[in-house]
């Protein structure tokens, strides 16, 4: 088939790759989107007619849908997820190579007619505000509708981006099938998709190829994969930052403003830090994005950050009024859920969402569900896809295509034990080795046994796209670009006591260690020396108005000599793990920390 670009594009490389990709994949039609509201609108009424979607009640949540997925296809597949640089050593000890030719060879058996039967939609995007030198272009070749209505949000999609492209401008490939084409005779599902799954990126020649799922980070190719695992590798080319980090700008109450970048695993609450409403008077919080930060070196030496993203892809779960009400706030309209409850007022509920409970709906997997069922009513992973602009705190900074400069950055994971509430680096080294070192329980984002313990560095463990090594020496390497780099913090909300009950209420009360953090970066305050880094004076952590013993803040304040030797033996072995790919000074450092516990 021959497509018509009828001067939608005048890109001739563009042109001839769509063209590939048609003449591979084999489907009915070619669509190239436009990105108007129109088109929007169109997708879903196609959707609605095809029984994907289901519009839910416009009285209560105006230009909403309901979805549910095939039960097996709910989560980030990180075992069928691939790096296929050219040597495996650049691909690492942490992530799955496969030898490009051989993957190559592979992919182009499963997507020679994957889309038979099918539209293949063309969707020309950009991460990051138009034309910013930070951002990046992109086009997703895709044969599922879902997954454009969901890049329409999540990315500034549409004619924009191809003007910035222009007719010779750079972007990053990425082909997209569910994997499942509609050969004569054969019924399509509500959520098409396969067994068979790979999402491939080629860091070398910058593509990406994703097969069989049709879900989050799997599918919607802008995100994960393009500005996290293509993004990473070029950032170290460049001598930038692409990390898995919220964004936040803070104003105290004398109106003083500082932005801070936040790396936490997957599902452990960045998007309620990103919309944090703070349990202190006075100080406001304003969010510029959720998930993923692009960071930059700026002209006057600080680091400067925009969020390549548009919209939110949030985890349903454990949303509520209380939780994080901007996100409440956020989806009320015009927001796709995946996986949540469908009540039978055409609303939507999940667990955690209200004390009370629906006394029926519709399961996410589509069955009739009541108070007293044995199954939950949302999938943990269950999700909310909003546009960023509709959140009551979106930072007007989110459109800045010069970014924001970043005064702070916070690592943190969920830990039980071990890491206290709050303390800072000693400096730029010392910081990155804190990322190194992140490790956190499992949570539903992805595949794999919840609860378990595991080593995340910089949460980037599923999204660095080369040897997690060298990316330990590109950090390290960012001290030779600049004297003006931000300061570092690690966090952890989820200590726990011997009874396992939490010992911080987090939430709105972690904007208190927030201001602690705030008042760190501009040098308002002292802090006391500890082996693991400055820990705060316990006068400085403002406790006002928060019912909390001072029992309760020794604890989350405890280093204990013991548990730190341990985590020291594990991080030792740990890192052997890069071999002659580990920085010296990730070695020094932990040199160093061992020496400070002896
Ligand atoms: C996400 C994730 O969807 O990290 O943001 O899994
Ligand atoms: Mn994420």
């Amino acid at each position: 088939m021959r497509v018509e670009f009828s001067g939608w594009t005048k890109h001739r490389l563009l042109m001839e790759w769509i063209q590939e990709i048609a003449d591979l994949c084999t489907p009915k039609s070619v669509y190239l989107c436009d990105g108007s509201e129109e088109e929007y609108t169109e997708l879903c009424e196609l959707l609605v007619k095809d029984g994907v979607f289901t519009p839910l009640n416009p009285q209560k949540r105006p230009g909403s849908f309901w979805c549910a997925s095939d039960p097996s296809d709910v989560a980030r597949v990180e075992d069928r997820t691939f790096i296929c640089s050219r040597l495996e050593k650049d691909a690492g000890p942490t992530n799955h190579w496969k030898d490009p030719e051989e993957m190559k060879a592979i992919l182009d058996k499963l997507f020679q007619g994957c889309m038979e039967g099918r539209v293949m939609y063309v969707v020309p995007f950009s991460m990051g505000p138009y034309g910013s030198a930070l951002g990046m272009l992109g086009v997703q070749i895709t044969d599922s509708p879902y997954a454009v209505v969901n890049m329409a949000i999540m990315t500034r999609m549409g004619k924009k981006a191809l003007e910035v492209l222009g007719e010779n401008g750079s972007f990053i490939p990425g082909v997209h099938s569910v994997g499942m084409p509609l050969k004569v005779g054969i019924k399509d599902s509500v959520w098409p998709c396969s067994q068979t799954k790979y999402i491939v990126h080629f860091p070398e020649e910058r593509s990406i190829w994703s097969y069989g799922s049709g879900y989050g980070g799997n599918a919607l190719l802008g995100k994960k994969c393009l500005a996290l695992r293509i993004a990473s590798v070029k950032a170290r080319d460049e001598g930038w930052l692409a990390e898995h980090m919220l964004i936040v700008g803070i104003t105290n109450p004398e109106g003083e403003k500082h932005y801070f970048a936040a790396a936490f695993p997957s599902a452990c609450g960045k998007t309620n830090l990103a919309m944090l409403t703070p349990a202190i008077a006075g100080w406001k919080v304003e969010c510029v994005g959720d998930d993923i930060a692009w960071m930059k070196v700026g002209k006057d030496g600080r680091l400067y950050a925009i969020n390549p993203e548009n919209g939110f892809f949030g985890v349903a779960s454990g949303t509520s009024m209380s939780s994080n009400l901007n996100a409440m706030k956020t989806i009320e309209k015009n927001t796709i859920f995946t996986n949540v409850g469908l009540t039978d007022d055409k609303d939507v509920w999940w667990e955690g969402m209200t004390k009370d409970k629906p006394s029926h709906l519709i399961s996410w997997k589509r069955q009739d569900w009541t108070p007293e069922s044995s199954e939950p009513a949302a999938h943990p992973n269950s999700r909310f896809t909003t546009p960023a602009k509709q959140c009551p705190i979106i930072s007007p900074s989110m459109d800045d295509p010069q970014g924001v400069p970043i005064s702070g950055i916070i690592f943190g994971g969920r830990r039980a034990s071990l890491e206290p509430l709050v303390y800072e680096a000693f400096d730029w080294a010392h910081g990155t080795f804190l990322g190194a070192s992140l490790s956190s329980e499992m949570t539903a984002a992805a595949k794999g046994v919840i609860g378990q313990l595991r080593h995340d560095p910089f949460a980037m463990l599923p999204f660095c796209g080369y040897n997690m090594g060298d990316y330990f020496a590109h950090w390290l390497s960012m001290e030779n670009q600049t004297s003006k780099l931000p300061k570092i913090f690690h966090v952890n909300w989820f200590r726990k006591d011997e009874q396992g009950n939490f010992l911080w209420p987090g939430y709105g009360d972690n904007g208190r260690v927030l201001k602690w953090c705030f008042e760190r970066v501009s040098h308002q305050i002292e802090a006391d020396r500890s082996p693991i880094g400055w820990l705060p004076k316990l006068d400085d952590l403002d406790i006002d108005n928060l019912n909390i013993s001072q029992e309760t803040l020794t604890k989350l304040f405890t280093v204990d000599a013991h548990e730190w030797k341990k985590e020291i033996e594990e991080l030792k072995k740990y890192f052997t793990l890069f071999k002659d790919h580990l920085p010296e000074g990730i070695s020094l450092q932990l040199q160093a920390l061992e020496k400070r516990f002896s």
